[in-house]
């Protein structure tokens, strides 16, 4: 017969033992992800999979109530759920050994499908992380089970010693019933498997974070490297009162540090400059091209200030920036690969952008090769591309949301026609054309506020990129509108401050603010969501005035 401990001593036992099998599962897969592939871990995978498959308006209900935090959520999202399953498969086991112990394997092959169907996956190799570690938890699971379900001897019954409440504890059914093991469950062994599991997981773990971690150290260090050549053509200086002094508006030029950040990596990819590769290909490419990080160094580089916006910003957000950016003109680099725009003649309409993680953008070639300022980036105000923002190359497209145009760890530029390709967010309902749409944003005074009554400056910024703005005009409850002063601009394609000396007056008031972009356009009042094509409607805030 076989007997086991009490049913309140087995229950967590069991779940320990699904949670040490889980952890032990993750460890090793971390140890040989090091070996593959960083990006080929299973919560990295599971996650990546996940991301790709969120609906878009849960996507974009993400980016904005987690902001930056998204992934964060996400990964810790994924770890809670697989703590929750190792519970209950290692409770499973108790009563069905094998079928938990394959509970586990069955999450090595999803946790592994998920890695080889990645976009980036670089063959079957992406699935040996999840496999190998759901080999070894499951293995431990129906090892540390075994232990909870001792065979007794023959000839020895059940003591009952394990009906007395709390005998199970120190001196349990153990002491009565022999030295090594018990009429019940073999303890030490027990103790000692999951001591052990636990320790060498902890082990394993750590050196996997350190091997992956020197794959990155390469990368680092050739970005340590890089020293960013003077441009050819340098960004005019920024005419006198660009930036306003009023407190609470935003920086001019917002810093690396600050600049917001939009994209699906959960794992920040770590290129080498030094191995990095771009290739240039596809219809009407009469000369295709593959380009080195040095190649673009000795071309001629240009410098612009150019203000960066997102289409999942809300009327006024925080995912618009500006930076001095230092790159290649793309049309140039295209050009001397024989592309012509649609206007003269060329097949291709799309621009294809795909990174090393695998996201795709799609640009319209005419707007590339219309003469602005469209570039192959490789530096942001004066440093090179921060991991986080593309390093070692990005594309950044005046005038153009970042999803249509900003593609970030850049490999791949592929002429093609929007008839024949959607790229990644357009397969999820977002639009396949998005110019930026004309916005402002109140920076100060922020929504809610309790201000003096008196003299309140309220001031912002607004953007209408490649196109410029002229005016920008202010209204207090249901008043008339009121012009705003605008600061200088710094050119078409950046955004613009302004600001608005009000005479507050006590009570709660609604401040409204509205851009006029060049040749006369008035921002819509409409009210859009962010989906398929960015955000309209006027932004707004509201304070009590003392
Ligand atoms: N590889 C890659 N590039 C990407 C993205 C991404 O998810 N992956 N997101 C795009 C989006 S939606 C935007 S708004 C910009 C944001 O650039 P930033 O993070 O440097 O501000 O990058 C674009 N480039
Ligand atoms: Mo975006």
């Amino acid at each position: 017969m076989t007997t086991t401990p009490k049913l309140w001593v087995r229950l967590p036992l069991g779940a320990l033992s699904g949670l040490l099998a889980g952890f032990a599962a993750l460890a090793v897969a971390q140890l040989v992800s090091a070996a593959v592939r960083p990006e080929a871990g299973p919560i990295t995978a599971v996650g990546g999979a996940a991301i790709d498959r969120t609906p878009t308006p849960v996507k974009d209900w993400a980016i904005r109530h987690f902001g930056e935090n998204d992934k964060a959520v996400l990964q810790l999202g994924i770890v809670a759920t697989l703590a929750v399953l190792a519970l209950v498969l290692g409770v499973l086991a108790l009563r069905f050994r094998r079928a938990g112990a394959a509970g586990v394997l069955l999450f090595g092959v999803i946790g592994g499908a998920a890695a080889v169907t990645r976009p980036d996956a670089s063959g079957f190799a992406d699935a040996l992380p999840s496999v190998a570690g759901a080999v070894v938890g499951a293995a431990l699971l129906y090892f540390l089970i075994g232990r909870l379900t001792v065979s007794a001897r023959p000839g020895r019954a059940d003591t009952g010693s394990d009906q007395a409440a709390g005998a199970d504890q120190d001196a349990g059914p153990d002491q009565g019933s022999g030295p090594d093991h018990g009429a019940g469950w073999d303890r030490r062994g027990f103790v000692m498997a999951a001591v052990g599991a636990a320790a060498a997981s902890v082990g394993i773990g750590a050196l996997g974070r350190h091997l992956t971690g020197n794959v990155s150290q390469a990368a680092i260090a050739s970005r340590k490297a890089v020293r960013l050549p003077a441009p050819a053509s340098p960004a005019p200086a920024l005419p006198a009162g660009t930036q306003l002094a009023t407190p609470g508006i935003s920086a001019f030029t917002t810093s690396n540090k600050a600049f917001y950040r939009v994209d699906t990596a959960l794992v920040v990819p770590k290129v080498n400059a030094d191995t990095w590769r771009l290739r240039i290909h596809g219809k009407g490419v009469s000369r295709p091209v593959t380009l080195t990080f040095d190649d673009l160094l000795q071309r001629e580089l240009i410098e612009r200030d150019i203000t960066l916006t997102c289409v999942s910003n809300e009327v006024g957000g925080p995912y618009v920036g500006n930076a001095r950016w230092l790159g290649v003109r793309l049309a140039d680099v295209l050009s001397e690969a024989g592309v012509r725009p649609p206007s003269k003649g060329g097949p291709a309409d799309q621009l294809v952008s795909r990174s090393v993680d695998g996201m795709t953008l799609g640009t319209p070639v005419e707007t590339v090769m219309d003469g602005r300022d469209a570039m192959l980036v490789v530096g942001m105000n004066g440093q090179p591309l921060p991991f986080t923002h593309g390093f070692p190359v990005r594309m950044l497209v005046p005038g153009l949301y970042g999803y249509v145009s900003a593609c970030k760890w850049i490999e791949d530029i592929e002429l093609t026609t929007f008839a024949d390709y959607d790229a990644y967010w357009v397969k999820r309902d977002w639009a396949e054309k998005a110019p930026i749409k004309t916005q402002s944003r109140i920076d100060t005074p922020q929504p809610l506020v309790r201000l003096k009554r008196g003299t309140v400056m309220v001031a912002g910024v607004a953007w209408a990129q490649h196109r410029g703005i002229d005016r920008v005009q202010v209204r207090v409850d249901d008043g008339p509108w009121q012009d705003a002063e605008l600061a200088a601009e710094a050119n078409i394609d950046t955004w613009r401050q302004w600001s608005f000396a009000w005479k507050a007056t006590p009570g709660s008031h609604t401040l409204t603010a509205r851009a006029t972009e060049r040749g006369g356009d008035v921002q819509t009042e409409k009210r859009t969501g962010t989906v398929p094509d960015g955000a309209s409607g006027w932004p707004s805030v509201v304070v009590t005035v003392d």
